[in-house]
């Protein structure tokens, strides 16, 4: 009788670890497909139609009475009928802005990788700035585990310059740079020649970036020009050691260059539409 209770037990042993087995995905008849990813999450977009909402503005100086950031009509627009137009007007002199259209993300809700989209034109008689002209910055947050505020750890920008210091390109290029707020001899560029940006025709923009291990060189930033991959860097240490977050802002916050004597002389004005920022990548982009 217990030799029969004994092999009852083995028997049930074996089906309960079969059934283990199968359970961990060991079972090797098991050929049912893997699930599709989910589809991405749209964190935020707006295409001016209207108005910037959800996204916000402030013009600079803020004091002015002037509104350099509006929303224009324009029968070119990718997206609805409408678009973000801001102006430079003559005087504007290198490494000013005039303001900027943002959106900000919840300290509880920051993305840790992010894909984002935008297209932008200039005007026909757009004249850039001769050595760096910042097109969107993304800011990188963490809070404080001591005092519980959030900071702002290091900036990154999508910048289109006809001079990347740190590669030393003297060619319109487009890239990333990020600017530690705590270190620069930190901050990195990594740029690509892309070739001379065509006047009063739309580009389109799509990013993606995911965070680092703090302390690591191991984050990933690509950037896409006109469905084109341009930029792939794996490399980037968004965040130092002891940190950590997410993406807390994006701002659409062109900077016309960073040094020198340029001037703008007469009126002219650079345009966005159709931004999406999501949680994964945009259809007929890959991981
Ligand atoms: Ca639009």
């Amino acid at each position: 009788m217990k030799q029969k209770i004994n092999a009852l037990w083995a028997v049930l042993l074996g089906v309960a670890f079969a059934a283990y087995l199968a359970a961990c995905g060991g079972n090797s008849d098991d050929t049912t497909p893997p699930a599709p990813p989910a589809p991405p999450t749209v964190l935020t977009q707006t295409s001016f139609e209207g108005s910037f909402e959800p996204f916000g503005v402030y013009q600079d100086p803020p004091e002015t009475s002037k509104s350099f950031i509006t929303i224009v009509t324009d029968p070119t627009a990718p997206d609805g009928n409408s678009v973000a137009r801001i102006s430079y007007e003559p005087g504007v002199r290198d490494g000013m802005y005039v303001g900027g259209i943002f959106f900000d993300f919840p300290d509880d809700a920051q993305p840790t990788e992010l894909w984002g989209q935008f297209y932008m034109k200039t005007s026909p008689n757009y004249v850039w700035h001769s050595t760096g002209n910042k097109l969107v910055y993304m800011r990188m947050g963490y809070q404080n585990p001591v005092d519980g505020t959030s900071q702002t750890d290091h900036i990154l920008g999508i910048n289109y310059s006809y001079w990347s210091g740190y590669e030393e390109i003297f060619a319109p290029n487009i890239g990333w740079a990020t600017q530690q707020s705590t270190n620069s001899d930190l901050n990195q560029m990594i740029y690509s020649s892309v070739g001379e940006f065509t006047r009063d025709t739309w580009h389109k923009i799509v990013f993606h970036l995911e965070m680092n291990t703090p302390g690591q060189q191991n984050g990933i930033g690509r950037i896409w020009l006109n469905d084109e991959l341009v930029v792939n860097a794996s490399n980037i240490m968004w965040l130092n050691a002891g940190n950590w977050g997410g993406v807390s802002g994006f701002r659409i916050t062109p900077l016309w260059g960073g040094g020198g004597p340029d001037v703008i002389e007469e009126t002219q004005y650079m345009y966005f539409d159709d931004v999406i920022l999501q949680t994964g990548p945009f259809s007929g982009y890959s991981d």
